[in-house]
């Protein structure tokens, strides 16, 4: 596949309502989108990073700086998504700007040949059950309100943001109010430390599917110590960036889940790896998000419906997000979001709204 020339676009998404979590509070996603065009194709892929580094290390600045001077001049011309690997792997870290480039790269390869990224990946179903994450909120009955409202739209699995200071007493509440038969899960964004252990213990009776990050992503160890004192699953997000990560977490026992964020792991390739080694190892993973506009979300849909996802993921419908989309709206059928079928991610952005959420853009020509 000969590339002609790839553009970097920013797009202003504001959020439907603001998502807090330990870290910080988001009103509004920049998002950085990669467009590669082909003499038979355009493929898009959507960067992950935050506007901040507090999630990680990248931010979207960063991630369209590094596409820029590195990335992208270190492309050939003549590639496909394999060869985006290989051309980017000398270039440390920047895995949600070197994720963005391979997606966009894999999109167009795909809708050369005609196959959906869901049928390249091995998916194994048409629809996933959807699960929704819940922001830190103000008080324990707005939480109750919006998890309500959460269910009542049909969503099949909750996530509740914890912090210290908001942790025990609103998973509590939630879990008395909507009963033992709610599928519920917490993720503290590497809030805690191990001195915390027995008060993360104070989770156990409340049977939990998990507890999602609970200490430094940069510390396998304390997780793996962590697990002996807590009965709670702990699953990491933050904490694994490669299949490498995975391999020494699963090694050490440090988790016994994984949240698959394929962003956060350098692209669709590695994420794939990573549910490989899972499932051989008798791991569940799940697809987790990152406020992902329709072209992040086709792409995760594609991946969530792999076999070894057994556990619903983070991907919501898109009026969870944003009022408009930058595609046709994912939309929820009976708690299922439909798996894109057709070639590559299986959606494009709708060129009107795209114009009008764009805030910049800057062409790389090959
Ligand atoms: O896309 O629904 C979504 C967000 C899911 O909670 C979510 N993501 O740590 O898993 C996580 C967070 C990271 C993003 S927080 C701004
Ligand atoms: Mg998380």
């Amino acid at each position: 596949m000969r590339i002609t020339g790839i553009e970097l676009r920013r797009v202003a998404m504001p959020l439907v309502t603001p998502f807090r979590t330990s870290f910080g509070t988001e009103t509004e996603r920049d998002v950085l989108l990669v467009r590669v065009v082909t003499p038979d194709a355009e493929g898009w892929g959507e960067c992950v990073a935050m506007s901040d580094p507090l999630y990680s290390p990248e931010y979207v600045d960063a991630a369209a700086d590094v596409l820029r001077r590195f990335l992208v001049p270190a492309l050939p011309a003549h590639t496909d998504a394999h060869g985006v690997g290989r051309a980017l792997h000398p270039f440390k870290g920047h895995r949600m700007a070197k994720a963005a480039l391979e997606t966009a790269v894999l999109d167009a390869q795909l809708r050369t040949s005609g196959q959906s990224l869901a049928t390249y990946l091995g998916a194994a179903v048409d629809r996933v059950p959807a699960g929704v994450s819940v922001g830190i909120m103000n008080s324990v009955p707005e939480l109750l309100e919006a998890v309500t409202g959460y269910l009542d739209e049909g969503y099949r699995r909750v996530k509740l943001k914890i912090a210290p200071g908001w942790d025990l007493a609103p998973t509590r509440a939630v879990r008395e109010h909507f009963g033992p038969g709610l599928l519920l899960q917490v993720d503290a964004n590497a809030a805690y430390t191990l001195t915390d252990a027995p008060h993360l213990a104070k989770l156990d009776p409340l049977d939990l599917l998990l507890i999602e990050q609970p200490l430094a992503h940069d510390d396998l160890l304390q997780h793996a110590r962590l697990a002996e004192r807590i009965t709670t699953p702990i699953c990491l997000d933050e904490s694994i960036e490669s299949a490498q990560d995975a391999a020494a977490a699963i090694t050490l026992g440090a988790c016994s889940i994984v949240n698959i964020k394929p962003g956060r792991v350098g692209g669709y390739l590695e994420a794939r790896r990573i549910h490989d080694l899972a499932r051989a190892h008798g791991l569940a993973v799940w697809c987790g998000g990152m406020l992902e506009t329709g072209i992040g979300r086709a792409a995760n849909l594609a991946l969530a419906a792999l076999p070894g996802f057994t556990l619903p993921g983070d991907t919501s419908a898109s009026r969870r997000y944003y009022t408009t989309d930058l595609t046709p709206p994912f939309e929820l059928h009976d708690g299922h979001l439909n798996v894109p079928a057709t070639p590559g991610i299986g959606v494009d952005p709708i060129p009107a709204v795209l114009d009008e959420v764009t805030t910049s853009t800057e062409w790389i020509p090959f």
